[in-house]
């Protein structure tokens, strides 16, 4: 008996209500062929693809108002300027912060991690004390720490997750429990999982205990509105590209009595107050944490990234990526040997899978001749590859533009693959 899910065409009634079609032709590098077959781009959460209303905004910069910004008294300087601190306020909208000071602009998800382990680490914890991550954390979001505790002799501390990838919250507890946390750092959505973990139910527990939480967005943000009011956290970190916006930008959101009260991470220019040889008084924020010139150009691009999402609006977005995410776990569910990676309850964006007898890589590299882009590898996330005894896995990430159609080549390719290793 043959083994092939169908593989119907999906009705378009079936998009919750997106306009597909008109999103998808706004993405001038989808219209491409790879290996003459039609591009299929679900490598989504390594890095997403652009709209053009991103690469105009960037190109608009660029040809008609560029100059470095907070420097200059002249127009070019001045326009610039008015349009990074536009971005800035579209981002404090975007997250729902109190004020744009709380909003400071990185190279991406991983310099925001490393500031606050660097600034806010480096000032509270000493010898003894214990920062608690989780076991499905980013590298980004484990060795900054590990880092840490190298330099002050805290330890680190890792709550476990069960075998669905879903975080066992009594073991949470009871590492805070301790007495000795100095932070906790978890991630919003798993990169290798899939899974959404309950960050305000964490938040709320280590802030019972005095503990402050920062939050790893880097997945998150792209797939469901975040308010980092209503999480209550105290660091937001994200990355632009993942997005819709350039890389080489990042968003570290930070409370600002926070913020306040933590030394600069690097010092140079745009960060000061006042320099002699004798001593250095600091900007405030934002500036404080903004030394040297700034990706100016990609600020502005995802500024105009979070217009284009937010005119689509988050919760489309979330129903059709959830649609999206069902439609091909019951496909893939369907392929024998197939072993999907993450079977959490709460799960969005992405699904990680092994197929019995054929390496990850060499399902990437098949696919690949099929059009089809997915990642193939640890993710950085080894220690999640560890914890399931895998070397690493496939990786489909899905993003708003992807469809029902997407999927079934997905699936067919899958099988091909099978058949190529039979
Ligand atoms: N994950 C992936 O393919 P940067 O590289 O700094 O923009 O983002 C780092 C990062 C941090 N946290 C999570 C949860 C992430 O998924 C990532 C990036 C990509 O899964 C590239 S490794």
């Amino acid at each position: 008996m043959s083994a092939l899910p169908a593989l119907s065409t999906v009705p378009a009634e079936h998009f919750t209500g997106l306009d597909l079609a008109r999103i998808r032709a706004e993405f001038p590098i989808l219209r491409q062929r790879v290996h003459g077959k039609p591009l299929v781009y679900l490598d989504n959460a390594a890095s997403v693809q652009r709209p053009k209303a991103v690469i105009d905004a960037i190109s608009d910069c660029y040809s008609s108002y560029y100059g470095n910004i907070h420097r200059g008294v002249h127009l070019l300087s001045e326009r610039s300027t008015a349009a990074y601190e536009g971005a800035r306020e579209k981002v404090r909208a975007f997250l729902n912060a109190t004020s744009v000071q709380e909003i400071i602009f990185t190279r991406n998800t991983t310099e925001s991690i490393n500031l606050v382990a660097s600034s806010f680490g480096g000032s509270v914890a000493k010898a003894g004390d214990e920062i608690v991550i989780t076991g499905m954390e980013h590298h980004s979001n484990i060795v900054p720490w590990q880092m840490l505790c190298e330099r002050t002799g805290a330890t680190l501390k890792v709550a476990p997750f069960t075998d669905a990838g879903e975080l066992i919250l009594e073991e949470y507890e009871r590492l805070l429990d301790s007495g000795r946390v100095k932070l906790v750092g978890v991630v919003h959505l798993s990169n290798a999982l899939g899974t959404l973990n309950p960050v305000k139910r964490m938040i709320e527990m280590a802030h019972a205990r005095g503990v402050p939480v920062l939050v790893d967005g880097a997945q998150a943000v792209p797939h469901l509105a975040v308010d980092v009011r209503n999480l209550d956290c105290d660091f937001y970190a994200f990355s632009s590209h993942k997005i819709y916006g350039p890389t080489g930008v990042g968003v570290l959101y930070g409370k600002q009595a926070l913020l306040e009260a933590m030394p600069p991470y690097q010092g140079g220019g745009d960060m000061i107050s006042l320099v002699t040889f004798e001593k250095t008084t600091y900007a405030d924020l934002p500036n404080k944490f903004e030394a040297g010139t700034p990706s100016i150009a990609d600020v502005i691009g995802l500024g105009a990234a979070l217009d284009w999402l937010n005119a689509i609006g988050l919760d489309a977005v979330a129903a059709h990526e959830h649609e999206l995410l069902e439609y091909a776990t019951a496909q893939l569910r369907e392929i024998p040997g197939l072993n999907i990676m993450g079977t959490a309850r709460d799960k969005a964006a992405l699904v990680s899978f092994t197929l019995q007898g054929v390496h990850p890589h060499d399902i990437g590299t098949i696919l690949d001749r099929e059009g089809v882009a997915i990642r193939a590898g640890h993710h950085c996330a080894q220690p999640v590859m560890q914890r399931y005894g895998v070397p690493a896995t496939a990786r489909a990430s899905f993003a708003v533009y992807n469809t029902h159609d997407e999927v079934d080549v997905l699936v067919k390719a899958i099988l091909k693959v099978k058949e190529l290793f039979a």
